[in-house]
Formats: C-alpha cells, structure tokens, sequence
C-alpha cells in the first residue's frame, strides 16, 4: 500500500547495535547524544527515530532504566518525534533483553518477523531468533500497550509471521512492514531495484512499507522507495558514510539530504502528528 500522494514518512535509525564511535564517531550512544540527535533529525523533517540501547561504554545494552532514560532525555529533547525502539537488539542480547525497551511504553517498536542464521561476520554461525510463537507473544504485548509494530522483513519468506499476526488479529491496520535490504550478514535479500520491487510486489495486503538500505544502497533505493509511495529510513544505523569515503556528519545529514530529494520530488515529510495518523500510532506524551 502507498502513502497518500505528496507524502512521505521519514525514520532517522540513529545508532543501532553494530556501529561504533571507532567506525564513525557521530554514532550517538549515551542518552543525551540520542536526544540531541533526534532534536536535530526531527529538525530536518524525520517524523520518527529508531533507537538501541547501550551501555556507558557503548555496547549494546536491554534494560528497562536504560530505554526509559533514552525516552525522557528524547522527549525532553524533542517533544514531537515518534520514538521506536529496537527488540532486535544485538547480537549479545537475550531474547528477554531484546523486549525489555517495551517495558519502557515507547509509541513504536520494531518487530523481526522470521528466524535467520548470520551468515557472515563476527556472529556467523550463531541464530537471529524469533520463533513465531514469541512474535506472538510480543505482537500480543504491543498490542496491550498500544506500540505500533514495525514488522522487519528481510526476505519475501518473512511474510509468512507478518500473514499469520494479521489473520490472528495480533496487529491491526495499517499494518507496517519495513523491508530491510542489504544486511547480508542476517539473511537479507540484496539491496537491487529489483529486490525492492518484488518485495513490494509480494506485500500483504493493507501494509504500509518502509525501505531500509544498508551501506552505499542506502541513497539509492530510499530514494526508489519514495517514488514507489513508501516512507523511507536513513541513519547511521545503517550507513555511516555521506558519500564513498566520507563518514557521515551526523544522522541529521542523511535527513537533510532526503528530505531536499524528497521536495525535488515534490513529497513533503510528514509531521510526527502526520505519522501518527497515516500509521496509527498512539500519542503518549
Ligand atoms: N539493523 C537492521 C538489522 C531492529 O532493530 O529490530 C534492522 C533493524 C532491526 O533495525
Ligand atoms: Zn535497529
């Protein structure tokens, strides 16, 4: 399903769990730089940002204190913005770490639909675990708390766990699938035109998507994704480089430049309040 014409929803994915300050040293970890990042991603036109956890050192972390002090710095910072937690968490985590950010009432959280083996990288050999009957259980709790799910598919094989929460009632509509393309080292199908298509093309019915891309996909197929009516995600998270060989300013950067591509192409970003709408997100603050 497409956003209504002349929009677009933008998702700032500020740090996620693998990047460090050693690859690109504007990745914010501690609370106070997350709130500061947001402010200014939300500045540039994001509507929403996506964030993990870490630990005073900077590994990633799964505290219920740690997300709830990531929220009320983010909301300090930034009244407006959608935040979505991360239950992908990292590959340290527990399964009950990776939900423990729920605990913490965000208005979204992400949602991995699928099983994966990491292929590559310092984890490969070790799963990628969600079991559908725990997508269940924690679709069930969202649903309790009112967090909207972001349903994270890496391959068209996932829409199996989106197909069997929309018949058990488990999400409710619009329903919102964010294609995560690329991450090879966790499964995901290449980030190709052609990819993104098909994942398009194999959509559940009444779904929103979203298009991430990791490393130098990301400016090209966000961009693809907002001519295809999709909202679209940018942030460190995913790509720590401006452009080859140039680190990223900030997350605030890539925001810029996809929403100065996004007006040449005469979408305007949605608001957070526009967000909520469009997604049915509940406001909690
Ligand atoms: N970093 C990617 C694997 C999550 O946080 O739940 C997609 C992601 C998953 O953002
Ligand atoms: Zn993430």
């Amino acid at each position: 399903m497409r956003l209504p014409p002349g929009k677009v929803i933008v998702t700032a994915a500020l740090n996620g769990a693998f990047v460090t300050k050693d690859v690109n040293p504007n990745v914010p970890e501690q609370p106070g730089e997350i709130a500061r990042a947001a402010a200014d991603c939300y500045d540039a036109g994001a509507a929403i940002v996506h964030v993990h956890a870490r630990d005073g050192l900077g590994r990633p972390c799964g505290t219920r204190e740690k997300f709830q002090e990531i929220l009320a710095a983010v909301r300090g910072a930034c009244p407006e913005v959608i935040v979505n937690f991360s239950t992908g968490g990292g590959t340290s985590l527990t399964i009950d770490e990776r939900v423990s950010c729920l605990d913490a009432a965000p208005e979204m959280a992400s949602l991995n639909m699928g099983t994966l083996m990491r292929q590559s990288g310092p984890n490969a050999g070790e799963p990628f675990v969600n079991m559908t009957a725990d997508i269940e259980s924690w679709a069930a709790k969202m649903k309790a708390m009112r967090i909207k799910p972001e349903m994270e598919c890496y391959s068209h094989s996932m829409y199996r766990d989106v197909r069997n929460l929309i018949a058990k009632g488990l999400v409710e509509p619009p329903f919102y699938v964010n294609f995560v393309l690329g991450m090879k080292h966790q499964g995901a199908v290449e980030a190709t035109p052609e990819m993104l298509t098909s994942m398009y093309q194999a959509l559940p019915r009444d779904c929103y998507f979203n298009v991430t891309a990791t490393g130098a996909a990301q400016l090209p197929l966000t961009t693809m994704g907002m001519v295809m009516g999709g909202a679209v995600r940018v942030g460190l998270e995913d790509n720590i480089y401006y452009r080859k060989g140039e680190p990223a300013g900030s997350n605030a950067q890539l925001v810029e430049r996809t929403v100065r591509i996004a007006r040449e192409l005469t979408l305007e970003p949605a608001t957070p309040d526009e967000a909520r709408a469009l997604l049915g997100v509940t406001r909690k603050n």
